[in-house]
């Protein structure tokens, strides 16, 4: 069994997260999503969600794509997660690209295409224009 990992806020989940999480499981038969938690989101990487943690997950456990959310809490954790999990592939949005590569030494790193005319931010701005 390949197993995949993942990492993300997936705030306002939308068609860009999907196209990243459906293409990450055809990387594997297992797929982990590490879900940044509110604490994290706020404390380091300056993120404000709309939905909370529990709403986050929740709505990422809905997805076909997806067999396990495990909380991000930090950005140190991924190499623990990597071997507590028996990781074969990390994968990542290519706005990341480089950033994982040290992960090299403890499983494949893979970086795909963003979807590139969607964003959270941009949905956010475009609704406050309405
Ligand atoms: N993504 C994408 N296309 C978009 C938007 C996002 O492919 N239009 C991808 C990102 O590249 C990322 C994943 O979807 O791989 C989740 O995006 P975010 O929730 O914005 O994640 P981010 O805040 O970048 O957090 O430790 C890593 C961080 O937790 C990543």
């Amino acid at each position: 069994m390949k197993r995949v990992i993942t990492y993300g806020t997936f705030d306002l989940l939308h068609y860009g997260h999907i196209n990243l999480l459906k293409r990450a499981k055809a990387n594997g038969d297992y797929l982990i999503v590490a879900l940044s938690t509110d604490e994290f989101n706020k404390k380091d990487k300056n993120k404000i969600c709309y939905f909370e943690y529990e709403k986050r997950k929740a709505l990422l456990e809905a997805i076909r794509y997806v067999d396990l959310v495990i909380p991000e809490e930090n950005w140190k954790q991924k190499a623990e997660d990597i071997k507590l999990y028996k990781i074969d592939t990390f994968i990542m949005g290519d706005d990341w690209k480089g950033k994982f590569d040290y992960l090299g030494e403890y499983c494949e790193v893979k970086y795909l295409e963003r979807t590139p005319e969607i964003s959270t931010t941009k949905i956010k701005e475009e609704l406050k224009n309405d």
